[in-house]
């Protein structure tokens, strides 16, 4: 059994964030496979031994499982000495980021994709109102970062990408070119 098990289905955008940490820092790890779309989350079983908020991405590692993928994150940097905060001011602005992420990705952006992308909705009212959110975030870090065009790829990436399904976006908004380039 790999040292670190990181409960999850590849089409979590929440997962992902932590996999992606797993590989950066190199560590020895090993997805377990939850039957997410068959409502494996919200068994019994799963919320006694893995996470009681019935919530992927769960990290176990050491005999304890860890949920929020933002937690994790802070959890392998302090395990590693990777990506963590130098001084108290570092540790804020990280924070900072996790919870922007949190709140306007990891709920606008992933409910849209869910909803548009997988569930396959086609656009309703609560489609168009997230995608507004989404945009609007995207066009706060393009104004935070004016030179920085690359925040994932354009298009389909990888299947377990949660960028992958990044033409949620560009619908019928003019300005869209320059968001698709926040790609
Ligand atoms: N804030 C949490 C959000 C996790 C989350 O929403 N995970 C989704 C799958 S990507 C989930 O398990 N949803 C089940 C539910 O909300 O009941 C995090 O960052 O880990």
């Amino acid at each position: 059994m790999a040292e670190y098990r990181l409960y999850g289905v590849g089409e979590s955008g929440n997962a992902y964030k932590v996999a992606l940490m797993l590989n950066l820092c190199r560590l020895e790890w090993e997805p377990v496979f939850v039957d997410f779309f068959n409502g494996e989350g919200r068994t019994d079983q799963f919320r006694d031994t893995v996470n009681e908020l019935g919530e992927i991405p769960a990290l176990e590692h050491d005999g304890k499982f860890i949920s929020q993928s933002g937690v994790i994150l802070h959890y392998l940097a302090e395990q590693t000495g990777h990506f963590g905060a130098g001084n108290a001011e570092e540790s804020r602005e990280i924070l900072r980021w996790i919870l922007f992420d949190n709140h306007k990705f990891t709920s606008y952006l992933a409910t849209l994709r869910f909803m548009f992308g997988l569930q396959k909705t086609g656009d309703t009212p609560i489609t168009e109102f997230l995608r507004g959110r989404v945009l609007g975030a995207f066009s706060s870090l393009r104004n935070i970062w004016p030179g920085r065009t690359s925040l994932s790829a354009a298009g389909r990436q990888s299947p377990t990408s949660p960028w992958s399904d990044i033409s949620i976006l560009p619908k019928r908004r003019g300005s869209i070119g320059q968001h698709s380039r926040i790609s």
